[in-house]
């Protein structure tokens, strides 16, 4: 029986690199989209207040030439996520966390199949009214070879609840998880 070990997280700033043109940030600002379940009859961005959506996406390499080596990923929610790769918890949510400041994560792949899995929590901003949410997320595979491939949220993407919406909102600086 081996036991494995984890690194402990750490925060950092967000390297410059990713700041850049074609770096994780700019590629989230001009790529991805707020998205949301619709529901409710409500216009977007507004959903529930105190409620929480589910939102997963499965990535396959389909390539047998390219092995997947590492993740990195920008994530905000309106108002806060928890966050899970293959399963395994990597931010908490914390009541606290602001949606206009993004979180970036790096993290080793295994194998060809990665599973990004997001509990979506929009609070109640002090009201039990309906309240803007969303998610918006954008991620970088990184190959063994130099080579990566990016995931997004779009708004035009569809759920088994229903189509997902976008909602124009600003995003601040980011920061490193
Ligand atoms: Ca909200």
């Amino acid at each position: 029986m081996s036991r494995r070990t984890f690194l402990p997280l750490e925060e950092k700033v967000v390297p410059s690199s990713e700041l850049a043109s074609g770096g994780v940030y700019d590629v989230f600002i001009k790529n991805s989209s707020w998205v949301w379940i619709a529901e409710g009859g409500l216009a977007a961005p507004q959903a529930p207040a105190n409620e929480q959506r589910a939102f997963r996406k499965t990535w396959t390499n389909t390539n047998p030439a390219k092995v997947p080596i590492t993740a990195t990923m920008i994530a905000t929610v309106d108002n806060y996520y928890a966050l899970y790769i293959n399963g395994i918890l990597l931010q908490a949510p914390g009541v606290s966390e602001l949606w206009d400041v993004p979180f970036v994560f790096t993290f080793p792949l295994s194998s060809d199949t990665t599973v990004f899995a997001i509990r979506a929590i929009n609070g109640d901003e002090n009201t039990i009214a309906a309240n803007a949410a969303g998610l918006r997320v954008a991620a970088r595979i990184s190959f063994s070879d130099g080579t990566s491939h990016w995931v997004f949220t779009r708004s035009r993407a569809r759920t088994k609840r229903g189509r997902r919406r976008n909602c124009s909102r600003r995003v601040g600086a980011a920061r490193v998880r």
